[in-house]
């Protein structure tokens, strides 16, 4: 679990992309306590993005990368989207599903990875757009979850079709016109959170990227439980900047005018009694390392 997975061999050093090389000098990689804080200092994983500029997901996928517990042991699937536009620019292990099929396909993947590797550990994390989660692929999004599946699914909530041009999501709001939605959305914003609880996941949280250091313990708690106790859900608000009609300097007051109490993206969280206990273990023998002589 270190920089040694990807480490160059000494004969090609010269002729690999000057990327691949400062990646290997400056990732964190097989860092301990890796984190949100590592970002300018370090190689946060991603080089470059093709989203809109300003464009939240843009942040939320650096948080996300900065926070991986394990990033040379983890492989992330994505669905089409705009959150597939960082893909190809991103140092780690991921798969571009058939839209909506993520959560079958990271299924499969988490089960060969375990009997291929069942002495390692393996995470494997879901990052999709609310079309790709809640809309068309919801079918394989719920089933994951009846069945147990150990890994986590982050959904990038910007509440409507981005990268088509702004049609209807399920987690759209209720009354929002979009661009290709001009009669205004006629039903609620899908619960997607409690159907998340109903349906099996051990941990949920809502919430924004407005703040790092809670993005970071969410990643972090959601990967890790997931290895051992169950399904986990993400749902994170990154607004679409574009079709709210903002500027690239909004989306962050957007995000906290979107948190504050009463509002649709406040903070949620819900957590079994087992991930609860299974994370104050960990806690404690954490602990106990460091006082141990
Ligand atoms: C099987 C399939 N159906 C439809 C599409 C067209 N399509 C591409 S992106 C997209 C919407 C993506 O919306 P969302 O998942 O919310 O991601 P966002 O772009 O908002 O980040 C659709 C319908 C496709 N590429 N493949
Ligand atoms: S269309 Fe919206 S979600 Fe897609 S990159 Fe641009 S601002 Fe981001
Ligand atoms: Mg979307």
């Amino acid at each position: 679990m270190s920089k040694e997975k990807i480490a160059i061999c000494p004969e090609f050093y010269d002729i690999m992309p000057p990327e691949y090389r400062d990646l290997v000098e400056q990732s964190t990689y097989g860092k301990e306590d890796r984190g949100w804080k590592d970002i300018g200092q370090s190689k946060e994983l991603i080089e470059e993005h093709s989203l809109c500029a300003g464009c939240p997901e843009s942040i939320a996928f650096r948080y996300i990368l900065a926070s991986l517990p394990n990033p040379e042991d983890t492989v992330m699937v994505g669905s089409t989207g705009c959150t597939s536009l960082v893909f190809p620019h991103v140092a780690v292990h991921n798969i571009h599903s058939l839209f909506g099929n993520q959560n079958a396909i990271a299924s499969g993947l988490k089960r060969a990875l375990s009997v291929r590797f069942p002495n390692r550990i393996k995470d494997v994390v879901v990052l999709a757009g609310d079309g790709a989660t809640v809309d068309i692929g919801l079918d394989m999004t719920l089933q994951a979850w009846f069945r147990q599946e150990k890994f986590t699914t982050i959904c990038f909530d910007n509440e409507l079709y981005a990268n088509t041009g702004g049609q209807e999501s399920g987690l759209m709001q209720k009354g929002f016109v979009a661009k290709m939605a001009p009669v205004g959305k006629k039903f609620e914003k899908v619960n997607l959170p409690e159907i998340a609880r109903e349906s099996g996941c051990c941990y949920v949280v809502m919430c924004t990227v407005s703040k790092p250091n809670l993005v970071e313990k969410v990643i972090k708690n959601a990967i890790i439980l997931a290895r051992e106790v169950g399904p986990t859900y993400l749902q994170i608000y990154t607004p679409c900047i574009l079709e709210i009609g903002k500027d690239s300097m909004e989306g962050l007051q957007e995000m906290r005018d979107s948190e504050r109490p009463g509002e649709r993206f406040k903070y949620k969280e819900y957590i079994t009694d087992e991930a609860k206990k299974y994370l104050a273990e960990l806690e404690a023998s954490k602990k106990e390392a460091l006082v141990a002589p």
